[in-house]
């Protein structure tokens, strides 16, 4: 590989080059994880173990680790959930509450049949619904498929239908995106919000909780037992759904308090979706093992809402996505002044890389720098951090989670020096590892092709003092907006339209969002490019796939560069996009 475009950055107290600002501690803190070095080299996994129930009782369920024991303990009238979508409902729950909803729940589905293994989609707005249902459905021991609100049909009848759901839970304004003909597996649906009587087939969320009982003691498994699947992208294929299993919540529990560094007294709020895999980590599984408050809201993105959100609930504790970060900032600093921030003591960025200009501005607004973090749908939990006992340099990915290891190595597996681009690689064995690719172990298989290491498909190198820079991707993934998108799926979806013959899809970049989807298409006989037309094919990827899957720009060309074997060249397409020289095209066919 060839060097880095950003050399390695030397250390704070020698030789400070002009362009890097390291971002010190802040002065007497106090952080969850005190020192990092020394416990880096010593800490053992084992230890945590011991915070759960089940190291003595050997009964393992999350929803005992994240509800159950706090709804007996003092914790009991705690609140754990916030939620309010600023319209039409305002709401707290309670770890109590939270015990009777989910027991409810699990009794709703097992009086239609649901077992241990099973796996049931939840398909829903971001409501509080959607918690209960997750761990609903962990308490009954079957597995949680969470899927997008935004997903349109054939991005649900490839999740429901890879997964073999035997049961959905939706509401009726999602439920006609549900191809029930197409998912024999899938025998019923649970509607939040339906009114009146349901149709065959459909159970009311509503009128069921009301007749199910308030204590359903949970599905008792063991460690290696089913806790989530999320499906992700990859750059070939359909997407895929990594499992995780029980014993996944030990990562969720250890990375919240060391590095979303929570506290008992702490308000978090994590913004993402649990249809994604940070929304269900950091938004379940993470803060509750811990008995920690956190805040909830519905709708849709609205820079007034955010600040009031941090203002009405006193978030301590912020978790949110670079793009969310730098629309903030696209809304101007008087906004931000409005409101009283001042109760942020600590804020993580996901999902991308941080840029300092963004990272530096939330600074000015907030007093608080945000810490990246590093990690993957496949890997369950953060891996790579800046901590806020750490002093970092601006613009790095951080350093490895105590007790992970993640690093920079050759397409031999050999370990590469500092200030050398390479494969970001990390040696398997963390906790929250995903089990499994669901129903296709040739793709599991593939994350583990350089012997002895977890590739994760970034690339990265490390500087002299061990933190690593994330430098991109080395497949063709699309990150817009913070969100995983497969050029395959949205290509699949493009050839569905009948005027388009080929479509290749690469990430272009775009300063707000990372990334925006470009498509390049070779339209059929007898179609002519127009504006219209390209409103037309985007607006027909948003209804099949999903709103965010859809091109924001698409170009016409006659060919869309393939291999010999039929593979779509977008390293050419990424070459054309930015008018420069396409290099060797001596697989192109013809
Ligand atoms: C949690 C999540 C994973 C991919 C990952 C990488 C990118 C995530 C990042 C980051 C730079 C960070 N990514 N965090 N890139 N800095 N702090 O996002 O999971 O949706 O599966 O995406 O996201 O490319 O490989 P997922």
């Amino acid at each position: 590989m060839s060097s880095p475009a950003t050399p390695p950055q030397n250390p704070p107290s020698t030789d400070v080059p002009p362009t890097i600002e390291w971002q010190r501690k802040p002065a007497g803190i106090d952080a969850n994880l005190r020192d990092y070095d020394s416990v880096a080299s010593t800490f053992d996994w084992k230890t945590v173990e011991r915070e759960f129930d089940w190291s003595w009782t050997q009964k393992v369920n999350v929803v005992h680790e994240a509800v159950d024991r706090h709804a007996v303990s003092w914790r009991k009238n705690k609140i754990a959930l916030y939620y309010t979508d600023d319209d039409r409902r305002d709401e707290k729950y309670t770890f109590q509450d939270l015990k009777i909803l989910t027991s409810r729940f699990a009794h709703v589905l097992k009086r239609l049949g649901v077992k241990t293994g099973d796996r049931v989609g939840v398909f829903l707005p971001r409501t509080p619904e959607l918690y209960i249902a997750i761990l609903g459905i962990n308490r009954v021991g079957a597995i949680p498929v969470p899927l997008f609100e935004a997903f349109m049909e054939q991005a649900i009848e490839d999740r429901l239908g890879n997964s073999e759901a035997v049961v959905c839970v939706t509401t009726p304004a999602l439920k006609d995106r549900i191809p029930r003909a197409k998912l024999p597996a899938l025998h019923r649906l649970i509607l939040v919000g339906a009114a009146g009587e349901s149709a065959d087939h459909e159970v009311s969320y509503e009128q069921a909780m009301a007749q199910a009982p308030d204590w359903v003691e949970p599905a008792w498994l063991t460690i290696d037992d089913g806790l989530i699947i999320h499906y992700t992208s990859g750059s070939t294929g359909k997407s895929k759904g990594a499992l995780h299993r029980q014993y996944a919540m030990v990562g969720h529990y250890q990375t919240s308090k060391w590095a979303l560094d929570l506290r008992e007294d702490d308000t978090l709020w994590c913004t993402a979706d649990p249809g994604w895999v940070t929304g269900t980590s950091y938004g379940i599984y993470g803060p509750w093992t811990l008995g920690i408050s956190s805040v909830v809201i519905g709708g849709r993105f609205d820079p007034d809402r955010w600040y009031q959100t941090i203002q009405r609930y006193q978030v301590t504790m912020w978790y949110s996505a670079p793009t969310a970060y730098r629309m903030l900032m696209s809304a101007g600093d008087a906004l931000p002044r409005q409101y009283d921030l001042s109760s942020l003591r600590h804020i993580c960025s996901v999902g991308e890389p941080l840029n300092p200009e963004a990272l530096r501005w939330v600074r000015q607004i907030t007093g608080i720098a945000p810490h990246e973090t590093w990690w993957m749908t496949e890997t369950g939990m953060q891996l790579i951090c800046n901590y806020r006992s750490l002093d970092f340099p601006i613009g790095c990915t951080g350093k490895p989670f105590p007790g992970t290891s993640a690093t920079v190595v050759d397409d031999q597996g050999k370990e590469l020096p500092p200030g050398q681009l390479g494969n970001l690689v990390v040696k398997p064995g963390w906790p929250s590892m995903m089990k499994e690719i669901w129903n296709n172990p040739a793709k599991y298989q593939e994350y583990f092709r350089i012997p002895g290491w977890y590739v994760s498909g970034d690339t990265a190198y490390k500087d002299e003092h061990g933190y690593l820079w994330y430098q991109g991707r080395a497949d063709d993934v699309i990150k817009t907006a913070g969100e995983r998108v497969g050029p395959f799926e949205v290509e699949s979806a493009l050839v569905a339209h009948p005027a388009v013959a080929e479509a290749g899809v690469i990430g272009k970049p775009d300063e707000v969002r990372g990334q925006i989807i470009k498509a390049f298409i070779a339209l059929r006989k007898g179609h002519q490019p127009s504006e219209q037309l390209k409103q037309e094919i985007a607006t027909f990827v948003k209804n099949h796939l999903a709103a965010h899957a859809a091109p924001r720009e698409i170009a016409f060309v006659d060919k869309v560069p393939k291999t010999r074997s039929g593979k779509i060249m977008r390293r050419v397409l990424r070459a054309w996009d930015l008018g420069e020289p396409v290099g060797d095209i001596s697989t192109m066919e013809e």
